[in-house]
């Protein structure tokens, strides 16, 4: 089947998978036709895979690349969200280090920014005994499902993706396939787990809404091969779109939160980003006390208080982006910081938000930074995380070989 995926109303994709409420989520009994086992992906001596379920498994998938200068952005809008949901369902984080090389990297620095990403994590609170934390090359499932994906995505679909066209630029005919082809590799690494929960940014929601149309076109191309093979799950929302039983989930995207997207400091109509040659754009998580206080000092402003609603950041996109960032950090809302700051002029406001940052920031930046003294510890926690995430890919995969045909010869 070419074109939009197979019967595919778009908006027959938003309604989410009517999973269990989050009370059942943390245990449900039927899951693996066992009574009280505890989930696989929770528990690491668990063999199991989970090719044979009778529903979906609410499992969390998410990642970040390791290409340096992790930020302030990549913490509230993705890393501090990870950490609660470990203790909601089981949890997957990913350093998606196969995406790090879709723009031209350093080998040498590879391996050092991909555990600076596991320290991040590690150091937010992430705990290695309940959720995965492995690096996406280590374990092959991911790149084997890109390449079925690249097959079932259409050029189409690739070609509207806006994150592709920024960061190609106007040298589009150089941009690496890879680049091309990113969003394939992000929605292999979601569903070789069959994740059904992703947070991220606001930047991802286009790609995250590719990854449901694959899995949807997948269901319904394969639909019969699914059936015939007993490897289908029942479809949580029936529709005249889907077939009645799915192989890949429709994984929904938790896009939420004070900050799905933190502008850069030196311009508040562009996301932060790790990429930005200016250091003065973001925050990095390992800058020093000086470093934040200093960036927050040059961050462009403008010359009008803060207002007391919110009405009055309109068209001050800066101003904004700094209340927001306030806002995330100290957990109160942008109307509540207002009413704080109502009518002070940014010589008050930015210290105290700096004062704020530092606070916030420095115990983890500290614990960052004692954590990346022990290469050897973050390489054994991405070792176990990759065993363990091979133990639930490697079932889905050789599942997936089947329903597309391939000859097994061994
Ligand atoms: N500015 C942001 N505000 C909120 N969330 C953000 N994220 C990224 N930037 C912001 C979220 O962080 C997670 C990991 O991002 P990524 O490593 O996959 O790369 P990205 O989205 O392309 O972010 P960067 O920092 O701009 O990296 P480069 O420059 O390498 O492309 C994602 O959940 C993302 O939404």
């Amino acid at each position: 089947m070419q074109g939009r995926p197979a019967k595919t109303v778009r908006s027959a994709l938003r309604p989410p998978l009517s999973l269990a409420p989050r009370a059942r989520l943390r245990h449900n009994p039927r899951a693996h036709g066992t009574c009280h086992a505890p989930h696989p992906a929770i528990d690491p001596r668990s063999k199991l895979g989970d090719s044979h379920l009778t529903e979906f498994q609410p499992r969390v998938f998410s990642g970040v690349q390791p290409t340096g200068n992790l930020h302030l952005g990549n913490y509230l809008g993705a890393i501090a969200r990870f950490v609660p949901l470990q203790d909601e369902m089981p949890a997957i984080y990913c350093v998606v280090d196969l995406h790090a090389i879709t723009v031209k990297h350093d080998p040498a620095l590879l391996a050092g920014t991909t555990r600076e990403v596991t320290a991040a994590y590690l150091a937010a609170g992430i705990d290695p005994k309940k959720a995965i934390i492995f690096n996406q090359s280590q374990v092959r499932e991911h790149a084997e499902l890109a390449w079925i994906f690249n097959c079932i995505a259409r050029i189409g679909w690739l070609s509207r993706m806006t994150q592709f066209k920024e960061k190609a630029g106007k040298n589009r005919e150089n941009a690496s396939v890879g680049l091309f082809a990113y969003p394939t590799l992000m929605a292999a690494d979601i569903l070789a787990y069959r994740a059904t929960h992703v947070p991220v940014g606001d930047d991802q929601k286009q790609h995250l809404e590719l990854t449901r149309d694959i899995a949807q076109k997948f269901n319904n191309d394969f639909a019969d091969q699914i059936k015939e093979l007993g490897l289908g799950i029942p479809n949580p929302t029936p529709s005249p779109e889907l077939p009645d039983e799915l192989f890949f989930p429709l994984t929904e995207p938790m896009i939420a939160g004070p900050a799905t997207r933190i502008m850069s400091l030196r311009d508040g109509t562009k996301k932060m980003s790790k990429s930005d040659p200016s250091d003065l754009s973001r925050i990095n998580l390992r800058d020093s006390a000086e470093e934040i206080a200093k960036k927050i000092r040059k961050a462009k402003t403008d010359p009008e208080p803060l207002p007391s609603e919110m009405d009055g950041l309109a068209e001050r996109p800066e101003a904004a982006n700094l209340v927001g960032i306030y806002a995330a950090l100290s957990g109160k809302s942008k109307d509540a910081v207002l009413s704080e700051f109502a009518g002070q002029p940014f010589s008050i406001f930015k210290p105290a938000l700096a004062d704020l940052a530092v606070d916030k920031l420095a115990p983890m930046t500290g614990e960052m930074n004692r954590l990346l003294a022990d290469p050897g510890h973050i390489d054994a926690v991405l070792r176990d995380g990759a065993g363990r995430a091979s133990e639930i890919a490697g079932p889905v995969l050789r599942d997936a070989r089947r329903i597309m045909g391939f000859l097994e010869g061994r």
